[in-house]
């Protein structure tokens, strides 16, 4: 067994309930093995050793009461993985799936996203396995405010920045900060994606669908491409989906499906602005199911699939994916699907939304491949912007953080072209996961062991 392998066997052993975690972890030590073990310094450091273990976890009780008074117990988490390079920083997801392996492959995931930003942010996530769906405001409110009586404790602006993810959008935030301030006497930027008159930054709520679409246009661009009158398939329906739809709808492509865990809706005519903002209504207002599009408008609804179940099982043409809802979302037979039907570029806008053996069928194919650690980052990198703002004291304008954000996203492309080019390809994969690695990598070096 080679010295990579055995590595990655320590690593199985050491988490062998956690699959997400190993899967992510699997895939930075196949991209970084050779320049890791070509610098005696790391390997004299250890620092790949080092850099798998989570610096701490946090895990608590989170007990609450519903409308009718009845008490529920949920498992709240946050995974403070690395701070060599900034204060933890990394969302919180709500989700009944939510389970300490998943929350270690997001924080893993993160420290390395993190890091391609270009913004001084170490990775953690966190979040609750607790459902917001079906529930009232004041039971979420109550939710929240119970899980940010235990969270405050162990976060702070300069220790550890939580935002949103799957589940936690404007509103969760908005109710944890008001537990945090009423608790610590402190106003101060201690979460991101804070309303925009309290704090938040423009663009945040828009910055990972933005941020992709800026992403796919670097991609495209090199490749002597562009989006207009694409085809493009988008899966999810929430924050990132619509967000990337909108920008991809402003550039000229044509969105034709969404899908949430029930259902996928096609709309082969393709969605406008009013469509989205149905959509966005049927999500974030009425909270609603996307299925409820085609009450609206005409489309083609199959219950109980996803967006790449449905193409590979209606063999539909699509030039460009973006999987936009969870992780290991599109698979092998997906990918098979997507290449047979002339796709030539998939960029992640959710973490790890493809399974291996679906990111090997498309580095194979030489198809166009956008990790999710590169592609999403706007999110993130808009939260370093929302830190820079508020401790600073000001607020720049939509334009102003549009601007910045274009500007990371060319940079953090410019880092995956830098490590990852060779034989007339660009592995976005191999060339994020070298750039984000061995920042952290040295800074971990130059701060000794700890
Ligand atoms: P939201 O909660 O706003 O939306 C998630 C969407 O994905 C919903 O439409 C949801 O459907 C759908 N979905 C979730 N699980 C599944 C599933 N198993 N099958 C099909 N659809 C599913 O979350 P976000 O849009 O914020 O997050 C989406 C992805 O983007 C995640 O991977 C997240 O980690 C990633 N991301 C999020 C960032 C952020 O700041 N929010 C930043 C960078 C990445 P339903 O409505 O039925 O639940
Ligand atoms: O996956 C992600 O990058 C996020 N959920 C956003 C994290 C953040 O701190 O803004």
């Amino acid at each position: 067994m080679s010295e990579k392998e055995k590595f990655i066997e320590m690593v199985e052993k050491k988490n062998s309930d956690q699959p997400e975690f190993i899967q992510c972890v699997r895939e930075i030590v196949e991209s970084v093995w050779d320049v890791y073990t070509g610098s005696e310094k790391l390997k004299k450091a250890r620092i790949l050793e080092r850099i798998v273990e989570p610096e701490r976890i946090i895990i608590f009780r989170v007990s609450w009461q519903d409308d009718a008074g009845d008490v529920h117990v949920n498992r709240g988490y946050r995974v403070q993985f690395n701070n060599a390079i900034g204060p933890y920083k990394g969302g919180l997801r709500f989700h009944p799936s939510v389970n300490l392996g998943l929350l270690k492959f997001l924080a893993f995931e993160q420290i390395f996203k993190n890091s391609l930003t270009t913004l001084p942010m170490g990775g953690a996530k966190g979040g609750s396995d607790f459902d917001p769906k079906g529930k009232s405001d004041n039971e979420v409110m109550r939710f929240c405010h119970a899980f940010m009586s235990e969270l405050y404790r162990h976060i702070g602006p300069n220790t550890d920045v939580p935002a949103g993810d799957i589940g936690v959008g404007a509103r969760e935030i908005g109710y944890m900060f008001g537990k945090y301030k009423k608790i610590k006497n402190d106003f101060t930027g201690v979460l991101t994606g804070k309303g925009a008159t309290w704090g938040g930054s423009l663009i945040r709520p828009e910055a990972i669908g933005y941020g992709l679409v800026y992403f796919l246009q670097d991609m495209l661009e090199l490749a002597g491409k562009d989006l207009k009158d694409k085809i493009v398939a988008i899966s999810g329906a929430g924050n990132v989906a619509q967000y990337a739809a909108e920008k991809v709808i402003q550039l000229g492509g044509k969105v034709i499906m969404l899908c949430d865990s029930d259902s996928t809706v096609i709309d082969e005519s393709g969605l406008d602005s009013e469509k989205l903002e149905h959509v966005m209504h049927i999500k974030n207002v009425k909270r609603g199911r996307i299925k409820e599009y085609a009450d609206k408008y005409p489309a083609v609804c199959v219950t109980g699939k996803n967006v790449w179940e449905v193409i590979s099982e209606k063999n539909i043409k699509v030039d460009i994916a973006l999987p936009c809802a969870t992780q290991n979302e599109l698979n092998g037979e997906n990918a098979k699907a997507l290449i047979k039907n002339g796709c030539f570029c998939v960029a992640a806008g959710a973490n790890m939304p493809l399974t291996p053996d679906a990111v090997a069928l498309l580095r194979e194919n030489k198809i166009l491949y956008g990790p999710g650690k590169a592609a999403n980052a706007g999110g993130v990198a808009t939260s370093g912007l929302e830190m820079t703002q508020n401790s600073m004291r000001f607020n720049w304008t939509r334009e102003e953080v549009d601007a910045k954000l274009k500007e990371i996203m060319k940079s953090i492309h410019a880092q995956c072209v830098k490590y990852g080019s060779g034989g007339g390809y660009v592995d976005y994969v191999k060339g994020a996961n070298i750039a984000g690695f061995m920042k952290v990598a040295n800074a971990m070096l130059e701060q000794g062991v700890c």
